[in-house]
């Protein structure tokens, strides 16, 4: 069966800024306190979702999750009215406030694992939402995650939502950003690779030293479960503990996939000779044949890969056979990726065009073109099964700049997430999207 992949942006929500909730991760932790801009971040997200449907790729939306999280400040202790609980939590808890305001849901390649239905044994396509459980502002994002996925991904006879695997460092599961699909194309079955940090129930195990592996193997093996994939079909992997310590906090900051092309760097896995191995007995499971596309250390140090996000990129395939590869503005300025880049695209790779998009604003806080979106691949049928209020059209694209415009400030700074007035301003911005979207009670 033919199938299109369809990515799902995440809308950047109006209350996006910078708080250095994410250890590990480096420029979450550098940009800490700087004032964001969320107008602009959401355009941002926005002119790289219109463009690529333009270009005729699947394209849709995840809407914004509703901050604050006033569940999340009630529960460790802050009483009274909304804005009682907003003041209190500002002078006693400033940095847990920043986390129940945080705009994280807008990298979607954290939301969910998903499996279409050519690789699941019930013919349904599976997403598990993911528990996010290494960060507190991330915790509680599958809760709404799980709920917005099943009004878009309504239809039982075609897709299966799964709540998030239970809240425990055993099941540490970041979602899509540890897992890649590898076919021959979108529509047969495919090679599922899992990449994992760290064993929890294994001692002898190797592990990051200075920085947090936030997926577990047995998490990744819960999902495969979950998702009724076939052994065979399903692969394992660990990722280099020394890259997760210089600022390789998801796997796809180092390696990036699509049909049958794996585009990582030289340092990624733990034992590189062993995964490619694994991958081509797999992929000659499913008739198709691994094309590794390695970037020695030699030509992108692993620093330079955090700083440019070279591998945070969309590698998209093209009507004509070839693929894109959707970089972040950062690939240009960092000299040696620059140049490995300019190399690729001439030198007779599938690879041969390069789309840039300005997205500063979520890459400040450690977010490329990979980051947010999710990837879902879908046959005709289950595209048109979905909710089509979320699929990016110009019409959509342009009601959603007039909404940004309208409901967003274009200056956030810390102290600003204590002003009563911006919550008040996200919850009717998220009403009125919950209507352009046709999403009635999306939101509570
Ligand atoms: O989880 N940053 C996110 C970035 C997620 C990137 N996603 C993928 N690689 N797929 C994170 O570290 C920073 C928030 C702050 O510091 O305000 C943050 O959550």
């Amino acid at each position: 069966m033919s199938a299109r992949e369809f990515n799902f942006d995440g809308l950047v929500g109006p209350s996006h800024n910078y708080a250095g909730l994410s250890f590990g991760n480096v420029a979450s932790f550098s940009n800490v306190k700087s004032a964001s801009n969320p107008k602009l971040a959401a355009l941002q997200g926005l002119a790289k979702m219109r463009a690529l449907a333009a270009r005729g790729f699947g394209q849709a939306l995840l809407p914004p999750q509703d901050r604050p999280n006033f569940r999340l400040l009630r529960s460790i202790g802050f009483t009274g009215s909304d804005a009682e609980v907003l003041s209190k939590a500002a002078k006693e808890a400033p940095v847990i406030l920043a986390c129940a305001y945080s705009a994280s849901p807008m990298w979607t390649a954290n939301a969910a694992t998903v499996s279409p239905s050519a690789d699941s044994a019930d013919g349904r396509t599976h997403f598990t939402a993911a528990n996010l459980n290494n960060k507190l502002h991330r915790a509680f994002e599958h809760e709404q995650s799980a709920r917005a996925l099943r009004a878009i991904f309504k239809d039982e006879k075609h897709f299966a939502v799964h709540d998030a695997l239970p809240g425990t460092p055993a099941f540490g599961d970041e979602g899509a950003a540890n897992h890649t699909r590898l076919c021959k194309d979108h529509g047969s079955a495919g090679v599922e690779l899992f990449v994992y940090g760290r064993t929890e129930f294994d001692a002898s195990a190797s592990a990051p030293k200075k920085y947090p592996a936030r997926q577990t193997l047995e998490a990744s093996q819960a999902v495969a479960r979950l998702h009724r994939l076939s052994a065979e079909r399903t692969v394992y992997v660990q990722q280099n503990p020394d890259v997760i310590d210089q600022g390789v906090f998801h796997n796809d900051v180092i390696a990036v996939g699509n049909a049958n092309a794996l585009f990582y760097h030289e340092q990624a896995f733990a034992d590189e000779a062993g995964a490619l191995d694994q991958l081509r007995r797999a992929m000659g499971a499913v008739g198709a044949d691994l094309n590794a596309i390695r970037v020695d250390t030699a030509h992108v140090p692993v620093a330079d890969a955090v700083a440019s996000y070279l591998f945070n990129s969309q590698l998209l395939s093209k009507a004509d056979g070839k693929m894109a590869l959707v970089i972040p503005h950062e690939c240009q300025e960092v000299t040696s990726v620059a140049r490995y880049l300019e190399n690729l695209v001439a030198g007779g790779s599938v690879i041969d065009e390069l789309i840039h998009f300005d997205l500063r604003q979520s890459m400040r806080n450690g977010g490329g073109p990979a980051c947010l979106r999710l990837r879902v691949a879908l046959t005709e049928a289950e595209a048109a099964a979905m909710h089509q209020g979320v699929v990016m059209t110009e019409a959509l694209y342009h009601t959603l700049v007039a909404w940004v415009e309208k409901h967003y400030r274009d200056r956030l700074e810390p102290a600003d997430l204590a002003d009563p007035q911006l919550a008040i301003e996200v919850h009717n911005a998220l009403e009125e999207l919950s209507r352009i979207l046709g999403l009635p009670g999306l939101y509570d």
